[in-house]
């Protein structure tokens, strides 16, 4: 591992299986939805965790989502509502509304969850298929860590992990929320041995729904009119030059068509407390987090959660980070996909 994992394209090979662990959210949606659209991807399983929303609501959500994408087969398993040290990890006044969907209108009544934990099952499922399914995190990474904690082994069985999180091409003055949600857990997965595919919001926030997207979406029947422009119209509300971002679908993409974006290997570090970045405490300045003071940063060091990302070349690396977004080539993938998927909906 160490790179994006490739992906088949339609009328090939055997798809490329994916868990995705998520706490939907708006953009959440979007990814999901761009997931079911991939003739190269089968989800093999949706995970949940707080952040957004609740755990409770997350993880309707995503059975929303499943019903409504037609992805029944799919099971939805619940995860963690809170930190590992502790703390809930629903953020407060959420972009995404109290229900995380925003004003998204999707039928409440839908099949229940399966039974256990988040983390057993992925732990399970990357057990029984050896080197066949990545993990694509999109939340907090609570699950992530859980899992990894209780099977090691995990770090051999996966395909890859790609991470939505981080700031990696420049010095980070605040932390982004998935990490800042439970930095022991992002210090957890970041540190278990594997190499993380980071794609960070620095580079996934370049991924905006401009007026011509939202035009597109419009014309995408049932998936358009209920999903993908509710879901782009509700941040809009807020305003923002160039529409709103959906980091998560970026994401989602990477795993599509790892061209989507540039990627560098780097070694990154997660802030969890005071003297935990690199420069603060053992003599290495030299990433692109940590620093002199920002906002978020404190007399103690940069906030918990923040990433500290060594792009020097010959470092350790324990992950490879996107360093660059090709917008045009996100969209076309993205909305080809959903005109796929939304004639498949009808
Ligand atoms: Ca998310």
């Amino acid at each position: 591992m160490g790179n994006l994992p490739h992906v088949a394209t339609a009328g090939t090979v055997t798809p490329s299986k994916i868990i995705i662990d998520c706490d939907p959210g708006l953009d959440d949606a979007l990814a999901l939805a761009l997931a079911c659209a991939a003739p190269g991807l089968e989800i093999a399983g949706i995970t949940t965790v707080a952040g957004n929303a609740t755990l409770e609501r997350t993880t309707v959500n995503a059975l929303r989502l499943r019903a409504f994408l037609g992805a029944d087969e799919v099971p939805v398993v619940p995860g963690s509502a809170g930190a590992l040290a502790g703390h809930g990890l629903a953020r407060h006044n959420s972009p995404h509304g109290v229900s995380g969907l925003g004003a998204v209108a999707l039928p409440e009544v839908c099949p229940p969850p399966a039974g256990g934990h988040a983390a057993d099952f992925l732990a399970e499922a990357v057990r029984a298929h050896p080197g066949e399914i990545t993990l694509l995190a999109l939340g907090p990474l609570t699950n992530i860590a859980l899992a990894v904690r209780a099977e090691p082994r995990l770090v051999e069985q996966v395909r890859g992990l790609v991470v939505l999180g981080g700031r990696h091409t420049r010095r980070a003055p605040v932390p982004d929320f998935n990490l800042a949600a439970d930095p022991e857990a992002a210090a957890v997965v970041f540190g278990a041995g594997w190499t993380v595919t980071a794609i960070g919001v620095d580079v996934a926030g370049q991924a905006r729904a401009g007026d011509a997207v939202v035009a597109e979406m419009r014309t995408l029947g049932r998936l358009g009119r209920e999903l993908l422009v509710p879901c782009v119209e509700f941040p809009r509300r807020a305003g923002g030059p160039g529409g709103p971002a959906v980091h998560d679908a970026c994401a989602v993409a990477c795993v599509i068509d790892p061209g989507v974006v540039t990627t560098a290997p780097a070694a990154v570090t997660v802030v969890t407390g005071p003297g935990t970045a690199p420069g603060t405490g053992s003599g290495d300045s030299g990433g692109s987090g940590g620093g002199k003071s920002g906002g978020g940063e404190t007399a103690a060091g940069p906030a918990p959660g923040t990433t500290v990302t060594d792009l020097r070349p010959g470092r350790p690396a324990n992950a490879v980070v996107a360093t660059a977004l090709d917008a045009d080539r996100f969209w076309e993938l993205a909305l080809s996909s959903y005109r796929r998927l939304a004639h498949r909906l009808g």
